[in-house]
């Protein structure tokens, strides 16, 4: 029973003095205790000791050090993410500077998780699920899978203009440990079929190797796990920005667009190709705007234009080819003052968008200017142009050479793509690519033998060449597409024939996949149509037979133009993928045993095969509509004016 008098007392029973009161007198209680040590055998004191001493060494042996135990002890939620390097959630820690995977970060929480109390077990066995990269292990190489995002907002609004449900923002990466690529429902949006998923599939393992190897640099090297630098602009990243928004692939995205927006200078000292750069860059950032309407997108595009500008400031008002964005200088080629004419002639969409976005008439009215000059330049055959044109006096150069390919490709592609960006209006355009595609069908075009496979040839001082460049394969998509906004229907009858032509360029190819040119056979008496020098057995991961397999497929619901895709997709899983992250150049087409890895990726890989196969794939033809949209010669996206 409780009596105020009476506190709560401690015995210490030691034999026969046990259950004495305690009586609060520190000193009396020093004395007693002391009294009764002294009053115990040796035996009994030795036996105490011993005791006492094994409990103490027990106790530690429990307890984790006692620097960590205070390190756990003081982790607050919060205070996690501090002790570790930041990693956004949901995104692996894979970035350059982090360790490789291969070779993870010491597990200290781990340690302490198993040692340290219940109460933070519990608590950092959540955290460390969150944060900790997840490491697959396939001969001996690792392959991380990002992390699942621990807590979701309900909804986003506006991710590629539509509202989305939690489990479609947030794809799992597919497992990669299985041999075949795995489409994965997690991505699948309402429409999705397997092959657009398969399609993300290549697109998230090109990217993780970019991410892990080449983050911010211009190109990743799958092989070497290292990267190349052309411009030091990012070339990959911006190329891919759209495809990624295409693609929904939305926290990659919003990841690269922090880069973009903190890391991107485009005042560095750096020559840059004025060609590459406006269709990559310029048009990487101009079409992500257009797609998201974000400004910080634009006001990149026009810090880019300006820089950019200093090109056109030469004799004739042809651009030079190089550009120091940092300086402001521009220049041609150390050994010329050339300028290549498909690269002059293909910077006007961007040029052009740029003006009606920032309302600056001086982008628009540079590559006016050249386009005006070109219409009236003498010197070409049959609307056939030839491939270069001087700086200086604007007069085209190296006469007597007509192709269709390097050099000249993307000024026919750009006559029509012009006239379609301003509402058809412009009549000169029109007709120079009315004509060209008249030169071509009467310079360039024949049927090989003994398939008859029609393909477009060169010209070389009046002797025909049966040489078709992989980048002619471009001409299908764009014969379709003016036959879509009304041009003659027998565009569309050749586009055809080419395209038939442009996807045996792969079927006959013992891997499957293109070489970089083709010579066809004019002989009736030989047996094969293609034939392949070894300089040219290579392929680039190039887009332009899926980019015309799109259209083809938009303008005829042909299907058969799908599962083209879809065969070359396959094959280039097979022969150009690269299991630590990425995908290859290869050397050789015709060696299926081993096609010889050249360790690059292009950044068109990203920016324009992997967007045209997810297009092709898709049978909503609103994705990116074709009456209200049209592509850059890098697949990047840009309204058609509609005042
Ligand atoms: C791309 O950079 C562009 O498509 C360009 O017009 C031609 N070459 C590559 C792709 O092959």
């Amino acid at each position: 029973m409780y009596s105020p008098q009476r506190r709560d007392f401690i015995s210490v029973t030691l034999g026969s003095q046990a259950g004495r009161t305690y009586d609060n007198s520190k000193t009396w209680r020093r004395q007693s205790c002391w009294r009764k040590w002294k009053q115990l055998s040796r035996l009994q004191r030795s036996l105490i000791a011993f005791l006492f001493v094994f409990m103490v060494v027990c106790g530690v042996a429990a307890y984790p050090n006692l620097s960590e135990r205070w390190q756990v002890e003081s982790l607050h939620d919060g205070e996690l993410n501090q002790a570790e390097p930041a990693v956004e959630p949901g995104v692996a820690k894979v970035l350059p500077k982090a360790p490789p995977v291969t070779q993870p970060q010491k597990p200290r929480r781990s340690n302490l998780n198993k040692r340290g109390p219940p109460f933070l077990q519990k608590r950092l066995s959540k955290k460390e699920s969150a944060d900790e990269p997840k490491i697959n292990k396939e001969d001996n190489e690792a392959e991380v899978i990002p992390n699942e995002k621990e807590e979701e907002e309900d909804n986003v609004i506006s991710w590629r203009g539509m509202k989305i449900e939690p489990e479609q923002v947030n794809p799992a990466l597919p497992d990669t440990k299985k041999k075949e690529p795995v489409p994965n429902e997690a991505v699948k949006e309402p429409g999705l079929n397997e092959r657009q998923m398969a399609v993300i599939e290549a697109f998230q393992h090109a990217w993780k190797g970019y991410k892990q190897y080449a983050w911010g640099h211009d190109e990743l090297k799958p092989i070497s796990k290292t990267y190349s630098e052309w411009f030091g602009l990012g070339l990959t990243l911006v190329d891919a920005l759209d495809t990624m928004w295409i693609l929904g692939q939305q926290e990659e995205f919003e990841e690269a667009k922090k880069w973009v927006l903190t890391d991107l200078n485009l005042g560095k000292n750096v020559d840059v190709n004025l060609f590459e750069t406006t269709i990559r860059i310029l048009g990487g950032l101009l079409s992500i705007y257009n797609l998201t309407g974000d400004q910080v997108f634009l006001d990149k595009a026009s810090e880019l234009g300006n820089r950019l500008m200093p090109a056109f400031d030469t004799p004739s008002k042809i651009p030079y080819s190089d550009v120091n964005i940092g300086r402001g200088t521009a220049h041609p080629p150390r050994w010329t003052s050339d300028s290549t004419v498909a690269e002059v002639t293909s910077i006007q969409l961007e040029f052009r968008e740029l003006s009606r976005l920032t309302k600056e008439e001086k982008y628009q009215a540079a590559v006016n200017e050249v386009m005006k000059h070109i219409h009236k330049l003498g010197g070409k055959m049959d609307g056939l142009v030839p491939m270069f044109i001087n700086t200086n006096s604007g007069q085209f150069s190296h006469l007597g050479v007509y192709t269709l390919g390097a050099r000249a490709d993307s000024y026919y592609e750009y006559l029509l793509k012009q006239w379609i960006q301003g509402g058809r209006k412009e009549s000169d355009l029109l007709d120079d690519y009315l004509q060209a595609i008249e030169g071509v069908k009467k310079n360039l075009i024949r049927k090989s033998e003994p398939k008859k496979l029609t393909f477009v040839g060169e010209m070389s001082h009046n002797q025909f060449s049966p040489k078709m460049d992989h980048l002619v394969c471009f001409l299908p998509g764009t014969l379709a597409l003016g036959a879509h906004h009304g041009l003659n229907a027998d565009h569309m009858e050749l586009a055809k024939e080419l395209m038939e032509t442009c996807y045996q360029m792969y079927a006959q190819i013992e891997t499957g996949l293109s070489p970089e040119i083709v010579h066809f056979n004019l002989n009736p008496h030989n047996t094969k149509d293609i034939e392949v020098k070894p300089a040219d057995r290579h392929n680039l991961l190039r887009p332009e037979t899926v980019e015309s397999l799109f259209y083809m497929y938009r303008f005829t619901r042909d299907k058969t133009y799908q599962d083209w895709g879809w065969q070359i997709l396959q094959n280039f899983n097979k022969y150009t993928r690269v299991k630590t992250g990425g995908y290859t150049s290869i050397n050789n087409v015709r060696k299926s045993e081993n096609p010889e890895p050249r360790d690059k990726m292009e950044s068109f890989f990203l920016g324009e095969t992997l967007k045209y196969l997810f297009l092709l794939f898709s049978d909503d033809f609103n994705l990116i509509s074709l009456d209200k949209y049209i592509f850059n010669t890098e697949a990047h996206i840009f309204p058609i004016w509609t005042t």
